[in-house]
């Protein structure tokens, strides 16, 4: 039997080109290599596709040095038929300084494993749907709206989930009437949590515990985003839920629960932060399923279904919520493109669940190859 051909792509020109490159070496280890034919092309921080020269699935254990892609002499191209053809395969090709090139065969359907601009705030996908090929993962807008929690805090508004309270102050707004928009953070209650509005991880984000230390905190933000919003802090239980995509008609499955247990013994982190998330595996846990009774686990679940579908996503995405002690549950945020190594939070949940890592690749990748060209 044909075996699809695979396009793992990673690295990148965000600020997680390492996690991308150490999630790239998990897929390449555990991708089922009797069901799918894989080739590797890596994205470089200066935005050049490259043959890898060192092989990605030994980069993540590189020591002290964190995995990069590497720039090379040669380029690779992704050659296609015209935009509305209906061919759903794609060539790659290696192009050499003399000009010359080398193919590297076909492609059937493409695993982005790409965060932040041009990497999932649908501009990858937008490439991906001109060259007529399958993906894995959201399109164009449901990217661009996970992208943006602005868009994404009215997307689940819209669908009656409750959002906490927040503030956006735009580029326009900042520049024309900053005493306005302070104006209106102040109707929040301290703590708030300034944050660029589009970004691909906890970068550029901070904890306000008095209204004075504002407007360094939003300057600190616009460094990564001219929009800004500020959220009211909640004091909650942070509950995650993994949603995967069904085959023909079928809703969209959750996951058991996860619950993110940080075990601050340095106070070194305030919160969650980039740290937290990639560099320091001690500061916070995974426990899952969650202690969590029966009714509040299946209200979350089903609330992290009606996330996806507001956003209108695809294939796979991680809800996560704040369970208050009042028993209320807030959405605080959908990731399209969560976290992806094997002991990632997105895998651990669902092999809690019953889906081992090697199993979801397959399945988000079966998904992708199902999906019809065109609308949806
Ligand atoms: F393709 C998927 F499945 F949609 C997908 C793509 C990207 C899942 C997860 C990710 N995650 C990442 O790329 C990252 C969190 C490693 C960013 Cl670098």
């Amino acid at each position: 039997a044909l075996k699809p051909r695979v396009l793992v792509l990673y690295g990148g020109q965000s600020s997680e080109h390492s996690v991308s490159c150490v999630t790239a070496a998990g897929v390449l280890g555990a991708i089922d290599t009797d069901a799918f034919d894989v080739v590797a092309v890596g994205i470089t921080a200066t935005g050049q596709w490259t043959r890898p020269v060192i092989d990605p699935r030994t980069h993540a254990f590189g020591a002290d040095e964190l995995p990069r892609v590497l720039p090379t002499e040669s380029t690779v191209q992704l050659h296609s038929g015209a935009a509305g053809s209906s061919e759903r395969s794609a060539e790659l090709l290696e192009v050499h300084p003399d000009g010359s090139s080398t193919a590297m065969g076909q492609v059937d359907v493409v695993f982005p494993l790409l965060h932040g601009p041009f990497g999932e705030d649908g501009a990858l996908q937008g490439l991906l749907e001109l060259a007529g090929l399958p993906y894995v993962g959201a399109g164009v807008l449901s990217s661009a709206m996970a992208m943006d929690k602005h868009y994404m805090k009215i997307a689940f508004a819209a669908a009656g989930l409750h959002v906490g309270p927040w503030v956006t102050i735009t580029d326009r707004q900042w520049s024309q009437d900053p005493a306005a928009a302070l104006e209106r953070v102040r109707a929040l209650e301290l703590p708030v949590f300034v944050k660029p509005s589009r970004a691909g991880s906890s970068m550029g984000i901070t904890r306000v515990d008095a209204f004075d230390q504002l407007e360094e905190a939003i300057a600190a933000a616009r460094k990564h985003d001219p929009k800004v919003i500020v959220e009211q802090g909640i004091d909650g239980r942070e509950i995650e839920c993994g949603v995967l995509g069904s085959h023909a008609g079928s809703p969209a499955r959750a996951s058991l629960l996860g619950e993110i247990v940080v075990h601050d013994g340095s106070q070194e982190h305030q919160f969650y932060d980039f740290n937290a998330k990639y560099t320091d595996a001690t500061a916070a846990d995974l426990s899952c399923p969650a202690e969590l009774p029966d009714d509040v686990s299946d209200e979350i679940r089903r609330q992290a279904v009606i996330a996806f579908e507001s956003l209108g996503a695809e294939g796979i995405s991680r809800a996560d919520f704040f369970y208050t002690g009042a028993g209320e549950v807030v959405i605080n945020e959908v990731n399209t493109m969560p976290g992806f190594t094997p002991i990632s939070m997105y895998p651990q949940m669902w092999k809690a669940t019953g889906i081992d890592y090697p199993e979801l690749i397959a399945e988000l990748i079966s998904l992708a190859l199902e999906r019809p060209a065109g609308l949806r």
